[in-house]
């Protein structure tokens, strides 16, 4: 075990504050065990007494009230669904292969991870609440102080209420059947299936019914795409493009990047992901760096909101080749070919094919 509860093989990038990747294998698995889940965080982790915590609702609503984690449990339907989550920096590192990303961390293919959440509907809690008039956007504030922010401030968010309402939108305490860790937002932490990991805040502790998306740094500044053509200083705030729907994308987690594999037939497997609970219709697989494809064999759907594993099987001939997956989702949209074609100032949204170079003898 290392910092956090975390298994010896997770990938640290940060200790403080604490910035781990899923271990590929991990990532083989339908649902990621809690020690091998990717830890993503922008402050220190804070530790809440689940007796005193309160969320707090105010802005447009009714009238402000707070709840506490025994209201949540007891006044409540719990509702339990499997969602993935996935960094907006995920597979970072590929992007940065093509250009440096400046003082973003390289995540590789493990800037995500799936659980089963059970927590009450936010969408229940907000109609017992009251929403106000005027209200379109439902801000999600926590304890935990950013330093990278500026001013430093605390970790926001927000989402338009009509996603806020939607049925799969949690404030969960459990996470596969255990109440949340720390590291991951106790005691309770907004899960938003289908957009990126950002929005859901973890030890949140206000939730604000706005007519307008939040001013937080993170909402208002960061986690906003621009361009390869833009600057991010000066573009991120007026005309950057705000993260929310996760983009189809794929990732081959077998074989490993630089590997040595046998000549002949090679098993391929990885996960594709998109959000919105638009659904993975397809995935291919090719040996060749694209150029021939086959069709890979989808794993069961875990419901609408999770990953999809995938496997294929391609011939390779002896000598160098690149093994290339990539994801259609229903709306008949797969990513572009080269992460050079998405690169950005920040390294967001890598929905790039993935490439995996090996070696065949
Ligand atoms: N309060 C708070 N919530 C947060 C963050 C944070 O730093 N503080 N990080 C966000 C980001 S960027 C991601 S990708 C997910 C990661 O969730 P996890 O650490 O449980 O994997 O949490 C989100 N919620
Ligand atoms: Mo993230």
């Amino acid at each position: 075990m290392t910092d956090w509860g975390k298994r010896g093989d997770v990938i640290v990038l940060e200790q403080e504050p604490f910035n781990a990747e899923a271990p590929a294998g991990a990532l083989a698995d339908p649902v990621t065990a809690v020690d091998a889940f990717y830890s993503r965080n922008h402050g220190p982790i804070p530790d809440i007494d689940p007796d005193t915590w309160r969320l707090r609702f105010a802005g447009l609503v009714d009238a402000p009230v707070q709840v506490s984690l025994g209201d949540l449990q007891r006044d409540f339907t719990a509702v339990t669904l499997p969602a993935t989550l996935q960094c907006a920096g995920n597979r970072r590192a590929e992007l940065q292969a093509v250009r440096p990303v400046p003082g973003e961390a390289p995540w590789g293919v493990g800037a995500t991870s799936t659980a089963t959440w059970t927590g009450a509907r936010l969408a229940d809690v907000l109609a017992a609440v009251g929403v106000g008039a005027g209200a379109a956007h439902v801000e999600f504030l926590a304890p935990d102080v950013a330093t990278d922010a500026r001013p430093p401030q605390g970790f926001g968010a927000s989402v338009e209420l009509a996603k806020a309402t939607a049925p799969e939108v949690l404030l969960a305490w459990a996470m596969n059947g255990e109440p949340l860790t720390r590291a991951h937002g106790a005691p309770v932490r907004v899960v938003v299936p289908g957009h990126i990991g950002a929005r859901s805040v973890k030890w949140v502790d206000r939730v604000v019914l706005r007519a307008d998306p939040s001013p937080n740094w993170f909402q208002a500044h960061a986690y906003r795409l621009v361009p390869a053509d833009g600057d991010y200083a000066r573009d991120a705030e007026s005309t950057g493009i705000p993260l929310g729907p996760v983009a189809v994308n794929a990732a081959v987690l077998s074989p490993a990047p630089g590997a040595s594999v046998p000549a002949g037939d090679l098993a391929v497997a990885g996960y594709a992901h998109v959000g919105d609970g638009r659904g993975i219709v397809r995935v291919d697989v090719s040996g060749d760096g694209g150029a021939s494809w086959v069709q890979a064999d989808l794993a069961p759907e875990q419901g609408r909101w999770a990953w999809r594993h995938w496997t294929a099987s391609v011939r390779l001939g002896a000598g160098p080749a690149e093994i290339v997956a990539r994801a259609w989702d229903a709306s008949a949209s797969t990513g572009p070919a080269l992460a050079a074609e998405v690169w950005n100032p920040k390294g967001y949204v890598n929905s790039a094919w993935s490439r995996v170079p090996v070696t065949a003898g």
